[in-house]
């Protein structure tokens, strides 16, 4: 059953359950319908409807978007309830978002519980909505407030929902309060698609188009959004809902809305408790963080923030107490932020314990070693406490680190992508002997800090610092080649980065990168051309915003500016190497940078290092800023088809055959006529 209906008096009860999260399919529109036809059979007064389980409804069922929808439609079914002779009242609780809360909104009264979310998100997957939600949203809170929530998709706590107008009354109890509510003058309440949504200049819409492009680069269905809002001043409501309805349908279809529905599903499929729910492991009471540098305390600040208590550990030189003073930095930026109360915070900073060595760290399940301040990491092992798992970002010596631990199998690999900025990304790199409780715990950690958890497949492999080596790569050759890192930067911006190669290692630190070059000295080819710029800037000491200057330079810490000396060294080592210079158009920069991904992923994949294309685009969006409505890296490479990427590689394979061999993945997909996605082993 999918709508269950019940009557006490002259009351009557509509329930939406469809579990978990009363997702809007065909069922629920047939139902609807049927209650409607019902209700007025009946004579009743007054329909209160609501959702059974831990939320009124999450909209429309995604898991069918771009199939033939059945009838009846859902733009129908919601003018059939606003235009009944019997009121209906909305009573939510949990989450109304997309076609939630435009049920909401084709009721003549709306009550929420305090705990509820209501939003139309839609944007969020490339759509806009399309029953009624942008006609009747301004028409209920005004045209300024739509435009604020429309376009970017942002979800209101039931308190925000009830100052806007958007609901009546917030309640603990919504469908007794609606109970109480008075026939007479429910019945006398004007239905929203007949109030009057005012009038905006134009001059408004056109910022608020500037500033959806701003902040949603080259997304589609914000802008569309904006015109809709804009309609619904002058058109009659039933236009302006078949405007709509032609606007979704068309979105539906689109590329965007495509790669925002798998990145949308990709990311529950990776969180998915299931994956690990056999294997024994303690909870996470309590943490250790090994190195109190930066990002051991970006990592100890994301720990307390999820409410676990954490002891940082001093490992090397860093600065006594220089890490709580971080952390109590980040507090004061989240309170100001509004992320938490004031005694919140008190009590998430009192969760943290400072230690000089990890026996001051107590009986913690796991440690989290950020590899940061030097210091004997051996003498940390030795210390573990009795099946403590040793998480390290060091990925490079899970296995050296394993054979010098009590218990090697509670050695794993971890590599934190934004930890204190959710969604992140967590990759869980096993060594050659880490056990599966060791998995589960990062698993776990992962699912603490609210990020994306990906595990490679491979001992010692990691995804994503191997796709940002190649990235790098790539990017520093074409600047060897004569483009600038602004250039550059630019290109990949416009391609939907949140920022390009250069600005995203000067954040970084550019010793980070140097050091996996290193690594790989031993095992890189000799023939293959080598890029030394980036090693001239560190042997300069120009690592990035932590000196002060790296790519660019950043006057008294502020915004990014050209540093001669860049062009100075690409120039030099391009004369050196006797290289031909030329100036890539924006293009052409992004078709060498995107096909070296594209190549590298490709091998990952064929390695079997990524268990499927689709935790390779995990890793790309989440962890390093690739567009989301771009669906991932190998997302988009089925965008351009297999054929088209090989013939790009081939060409440049012209120019260097080396850098530039096409992945045996790509040649296998070519030839069988497969994508990327559907490609296996
Ligand atoms: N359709 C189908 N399945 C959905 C779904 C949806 N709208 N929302 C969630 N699920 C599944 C999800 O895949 C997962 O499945 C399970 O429910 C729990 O979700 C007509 C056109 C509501 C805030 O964009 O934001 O309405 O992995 O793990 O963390 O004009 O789900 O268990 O098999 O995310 O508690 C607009 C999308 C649709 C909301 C709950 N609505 N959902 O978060 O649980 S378009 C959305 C969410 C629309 C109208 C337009 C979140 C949540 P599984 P979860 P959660």
């Amino acid at each position: 059953m999918t709508v269950h209906t019940r009557r006490e008096g002259t009351t009557g009860y509509v329930e939406l359950d469809t579990p978990p999260v009363n997702a809007i399919g065909p069922g629920i529109r047939k139902g609807l319908l049927d209650a409607v036809a019902w209700a007025e059979a009946e004579g009743l007064d007054r329909v209160i409807l609501s959702g059974r389980g831990r939320m009124f409804s999450a909209g429309a069922d995604i898991r069918n978007f771009g199939a033939p929808l059945p009838e009846p439609y859902l733009p129908d079914v919601l003018n059939r309830i606003e235009r009944s002779p019997v009121p209906w009242i909305a009573a939510a609780h949990g989450a109304a978002l997309g076609g939630g809360l435009e049920l909401m909104l084709a009721c003549r009264y709306r009550i929420a519980a305090p705990d509820t979310r209501l939003g139309l998100p839609e944007v969020s997957i490339g759509v806009i909505s399309g029953a009624g939600g942008t006609q009747r949203l301004p028409r209920l809170v005004g045209l300024e407030k739509a435009l604020e929530l429309v376009p970017t998709g942002r979800a209101v706590t039931a308190e925000e929902a009830r100052a806007i107008g958007l609901i009546d009354e917030v309640d603990a109890d919504p469908v007794a309060f609606a109970e109480l509510t008075n026939a007479e003058w429910l019945g006398m309440k004007v239905p929203v698609s007949e109030l009057n949504s005012g009038e905006l200049p134009s001059e408004v819409f056109e910022a608020a188009r500037r500033a959806a492009e701003a902040d949603m680069p080259g997304q589609i269905a914000p802008q569309r959004a904006i015109d809709l809002i804009e309609v619904s001043q002058h058109m009659p409501f039933d236009d302006g809902l078949i405007q709509e309805r032609a606007a979704f349908l068309d979105l539906g279809h689109s590329a965007q809305s495509k790669a925002l529905n798998h990145v949308f599903f990709a990311e529950r499929a990776a969180r998915a408790p299931e994956r690990f729910e056999n294997t024994p492991r303690p909870g996470l009471d309590r943490v250790a963080v090994l190195g109190a540098g930066a990002f051991g305390s970006a990592v100890a600040f994301a720990l307390l923030m999820a409410g676990v208590p954490v002891t940082l550990v001093k490992t090397g030189d860093e600065p006594p107490c220089s890490a709580a003073t971080g952390i109590d930095r980040q507090f004061d930026l989240a309170l100001r932020q509004g992320r938490l109360s004031e005694e919140t915070a008190a009590a998430r900073r009192a969760a943290l314990t400072l230690a000089g060595d990890m026996a001051g760290a107590g009986p913690v399940p796991l440690a989290i070693d950020t590899a940061e301040g030097g210091g004997d990491r051996a003498g940390l092992l030795s210390a573990l406490p009795p099946g403590a798992v040793f998480a390290t970002t060091a990925l490079h010596e899970i296995d050296r680190l394993a054979r010098r631990a009590p218990d090697p199998g509670r050695v794993v690999g971890v590599h934190l992508c934004a930890p204190d900025q959710p969604p992140g990304l967590l990759e869980i790199v096993p060594g050659m002997a880490t056990s599966g409780p060791a998995r589960a715990t990062a698993f776990d950690l992962a699912g603490t800090l609210g990020l994306i958890p990906v595990l490679s497949q491979l001992p010692g492999h990691a995804i994503g610092r191997r796709l940002l080596s190649r990235y790098a790569e790539a990017a520093e050759t074409v600047l060897m080649d004569g483009s600038t890192p602004w250039e550059v930067d630019e290109a990949m911006v416009t391609f939907g980065f949140a920022m390009g190669p250069f600005e995203a290692q000067d954040i970084s630190g550019l010793d980070l990168a140097h050091a996996e070059r290193r690594l790989q000295d031993a095992t890189r080819d000799p023939n293959r051309r080598y890029i030394p710029v980036a090693d001239r800037m560190v042997d300069l000491g120009k690592l990035g915003r932590k000196t002060g200057a790296g790519w660019y330079r950043y006057p008294g810490g502020g915004g990014k500016v050209d540093d001669p000396i860049v062009a100075d060294l690409a120039l030099e080592e391009a004369r050196y190497a006797k290289v031909e210079r030329c100036d890539y158009t924006a293009e052409e920069i992004r078709h060498r940078l995107l096909l070296a991904l594209i190549n590298e992923a490709a091998d990952i994949l064929y390695e079997g290092v990524a268990a499927s294309a689709t935790d390779v685009d995990l890793i790309t969006v989440f962890g390093q800023g690739f567009p989301r409505w771009r669906g991932g890296v190998m997302h988009y490479a089925d965008t351009l088809g297999p054929a088209k990427v090989l013939d790009g590689l081939r060409t440049l394979a012209a120019e260097d055959p080396l850098v530039w061999k096409p992945s045996p993945l790509i040649k296998d997909c070519a030839v069988r006529g497969l994508s990327f996605a559907d490609w296996r082993r």
